[in-house]
């Protein structure tokens, strides 16, 4: 079940870059592709993209959960067939009903569409959304019902009592259960925002009397979305605190510090994302400002505990390097270097003049791209390899290297686009924005074919495991 969801993942990222690469294309100017198109792949891309690698990070995070905690394998189960009944709504909403609003389905646009789309779409993408939502809640409500079974409460997951002094730091609950504990309150708060407001979407776009407060749907939208993407990459770090001690021999230890930035960033992603509504100028300007403030102390701390975690463990421990290590090293320093221009967006006279260009999707394709997705990529190799006799090849390790430039490429393409002031969201550019744009087209291709080799090794370890079962991890243990 676990592979299937990482296998599941990783081919519908797969594709998702190719749509990314056909966006670039047509932006680049040497592919015609009509504006209602772009939208549509824009709105599959940016959906597609968060949907699939939250999916696989969630199977990264129940591999290693459920040996702290007992979890529901059938709430697992459902949680994937909710996944691939939503992705069906969402396909078939987007490219037969040519629904297009791009993933953040601001309100009133589901409903006004100026004839772009019908009813049905716009029903069709937001009744999958709920559905998918509802497919994640369920999966968090057995997380939270897991450790609080085990540890007495959510509090005590994040390990509150270590930090108030009740109990001694050796007895902390170990990094998994802390960053598990941590995406099940945010993305629980997270999906429920996000219900709200899909649902009151459902009831305008079926009957336009019904209004409400655009200002309310669009707070509510991005507490969703910036939660659910940000949580992502919170799950993926699971696997540099699981595999790093396991290659090193060392243990990951957990200290107050640790627990601390932990606790900052739960309470922290719950109410940062008011840095998506710096240009709503009718929003309460306190808002905004700890919005700036907090985005700062936000991913900081735990960035900070766990590269220099990373980096202490890693330090003359005599370290064999492959994949899955090089990986989830790569993905440290993915994240360490993504983080910086998203801190530079989160700055309110920044963000004045940067947002809504393409500065905003360089900064998630480096911290998505180069961070998030890695882990997942690194799970993936740790995977095949203690439970089968898979080997990498050369071939592994040439992708290695045009993944991480490839990857760099398109999102410095990105960036400069936006220094250069070109719109995020066009699907017409001026001859003078076109080059970036092609620069990361040709970029595309390389990730593209990178990710299949990644995946293909996965694919491959799926089918060595159906044919030897589960013998070969069976003698491993023994
Ligand atoms: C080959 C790799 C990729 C390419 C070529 C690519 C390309 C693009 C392009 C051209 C856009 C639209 C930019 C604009 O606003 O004009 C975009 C948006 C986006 N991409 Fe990617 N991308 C890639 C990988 C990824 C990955 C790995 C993720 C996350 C896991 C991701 C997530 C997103 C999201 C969330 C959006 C925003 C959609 C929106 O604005 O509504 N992309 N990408
Ligand atoms: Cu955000």
């Amino acid at each position: 079940m676990i592979a299937t969801y990482l296998v599941i993942g990783g081919a519908v990222i797969a594709v998702m870059m190719i749509f990314g690469v056909l966006m670039l294309l047509a932006q680049g100017g040497v592919l015609d592709l009509s504006p209602a198109a772009f939208y549509q792949f824009l709105t599959i891309h940016g959906t597609g993209m968060i949907g699939a690698a939250a999916l696989a990070a969630v199977g990264l995070m129940w591999y290693f959960l459920r040996d702290y905690v007992e979890l529901s394998k059938k709430v697992f189960t459902w949680n994937l067939i909710l996944f691939l009944i939503a992705l069906v709504m969402i396909i078939v909403g987007v490219f037969s009903f040519e629904y297009a609003s791009a993933w953040t389905f601001l309100y009133p646009l589901p409903a006004l569409s100026a004839g772009a789309w019908g009813i049905i779409g716009a029903l069709l993408y937001l009744g999958g959304m709920l559905v998918l939502g509802t497919g994640f809640l369920l999966l968090y409500i057995d997380t939270g019902r897991a450790i609080i079974r085990k540890y007495g409460s959510l509090g005590k997951g994040l390990g509150w009592d270590v930090i108030s002094g009740k109990k001694d730091v050796k007895d902390a609950p170990p990094a998994t259960v802390i960053a598990s504990t941590m995406v099940t309150i945010v993305n629980t708060t997270a999906i429920v925002a996000g219900a709200v407001v899909l649902i009151m979407n459902v009831i305008n776009v079926i009957n336009p009397a019904f209004t409400f407060d655009p200002l309310l749907a669009k707070n509510l939208t991005y507490a969703f979305g910036h939660i659910f993407a940000n949580a992502i990459i919170y799950m993926g770090v699971i696997v540099v605190y699981e595999i790093l001690p396991r290659y090193t021999n060392r243990k990951w230890a957990v200290n107050k510090s640790f627990l601390i930035a932990w606790t900052m960033s739960t309470a922290f992603t719950l109410v940062i994302y008011t840095h998506h509504m710096l240009m709503d100028s009718v929003m309460p300007k306190w808002m905004l400002i700890m919005g700036q403030a907090l985005s700062y102390a936000n991913g900081i701390p735990v960035l900070v505990v766990t590269a220099y975690g990373a980096l202490m463990i890693v330090y003359k421990s005599g370290i064999k390097w492959d994949m899955a290590s090089g990986l989830a090293f790569l993905s440290m320093f993915g994240w360490s270097v993504g983080v910086v221009p998203a801190i530079v967006d989160a700055t309110i006279v920044v963000n004045h003049v940067m947002h809504n260009t393409k500065w905003v999707p360089g900064h998630f394709h480096m911290y998505m791209g180069l961070g998030a997705v890695v882990m997942l990529f690194a799970f993936m190799y740790y995977l095949a390899k203690v439970d089968s006799n898979l080997k990498p090849n050369g071939l592994d390790k040439l992708a290695f290297v045009c993944y991480t430039l490839a990857m760099i490429s398109i999102s410095a393409q990105f960036l400069v686009s936006g220094a250069i002031s070109t719109p995020r969201r066009w699907a017409t550019h001026f001859p003078e924005w076109m080059g970036p744009a092609l620069f990361g087209a040709i970029a595309g291709v390389f990730l593209v074919i990178a990710t299949s080799i990644f995946i293909t090794h996965f694919i491959r370890y799926i089918i060595v495991r159906n044919k030897t079962g589960s013998d070969f991890y069976e003698r491993k243990l023994a």
